[in-house]
């Protein structure tokens, strides 16, 4: 079977179509990765490994990371410097597939970037939050990278503190804490398109579906694409109205308050995490506990 004509692989490119329509993917901004199936990869076998149309030879290159949990799994990957906007149009030149080996320590090209390149430059990442997430359930094969215009504009106002920066997320919209009752993690700058920030995020992936890149972006994970486009843009959607609130007043008039989060739990059938759930000092500024 085509891989372009499999059902993952096209909820894969629409997912970065959809991502780019939403203005989150400029120029070569955001990656994808998707952990394949055993079936999706039995169903696109005979299309893996054919190099006679490809500028790819299907070389073992270093991931620069190791990911052992992962060793000899198939993954969707959008290319590096390649753009979200042309994934859908042609996918065969913007996302590969790569094979992770038995060692975790090295991937090669199966499928895909026919024109040349290799996988984003955020590889190392969306590796090491796949193997966390692989460990915190099998199902997880989903993590997504971004540049959400109103989440990073919050980098730039609210402390970089994980439970500030989700409460005030939370406030926005009941619908947040049942969305991601875990919360969001917040990482200062770092260096991007390494092993370290790699490391950092996926220690946050450990417990949490979001992690919040200072100045620079999100990422999410989910067990496929609906949930985790649906979870980046629960959170965009809430730091919009924020932006919007934080635009009006420093100060907001009334809010969804602790003991209201709290009703929500039972109907909801989620444990919202109670550490974003502080009494907060009267007249607090947004922002301030
Ligand atoms: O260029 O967004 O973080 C892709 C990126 C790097
Ligand atoms: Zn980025």
């Amino acid at each position: 079977m085509r891989v372009e004509d499999t059902k993952f692989a096209q909820g894969f490119f629409r997912m970065c179509g959809d991502s780019f329509r939403q203005g989150w993917n400029e120029r070569n901004g955001g990656n994808l990765s998707y952990r394949m199936k055993a079936e999706e990869a039995a169903l696109v076998r005979d299309r893996l490994g054919r190099y006679e149309d490809s500028a790819q030879d299907g070389a073992w290159q270093e991931i620069g990371t190791a990911v052992p949990e992962l060793a000899g799994e198939y993954f969707m990957v959008t290319g590096s410097g390649k753009y979200f906007r042309n994934v859908e149009p042609d996918p065969a030149s913007n996302v590969c597939i790569i094979e992770v080996d038995e060692t975790g320590t090295k991937f090669r090209i199966l499928w895909g970037l026919v024109s040349g390149g290799r996988p984003t430059s955020e590889l190392p990442t969306h590796l090491l939050n796949l193997a966390v997430l692989k460990k915190r359930d099998a199902d997880m094969r989903v993590v997504y990278h971004c540049h959400p215009t109103n989440v990073i504009a919050l980098t730039y106002v609210l402390p970089l503190d994980s439970e500030i920066f989700t409460r005030e997320i939370f406030e926005m919209a009941t619908e947040c804490p049942i969305v991601f009752p875990e919360g969001i993690g917040v990482l200062p700058w770092m260096l991007c398109g390494g092993r370290e920030i790699g490391e950092a995020t996926s220690e946050q992936m450990k417990k949490q579906d979001f992690v919040v890149w200072a100045h620079h972006g999100a990422f999410a994970c989910g067990h496929d694409f609906d949930e985790t486009f649906g979870l980046m843009h629960t959170v965009e959607k809430a730091a919009e109205v924020l932006i919007k609130v934080m635009s009006i007043t420093d100060r907001k008039r009334q809010t969804i308050e602790p003991e209201m989060f709290r009703k929500l739990n039972g109907p909801f059938h989620v444990s919202i995490n109670e550490r974003f759930l502080y009494e907060k000092t009267p007249g607090a500024r947004i922002g301030e506990r």
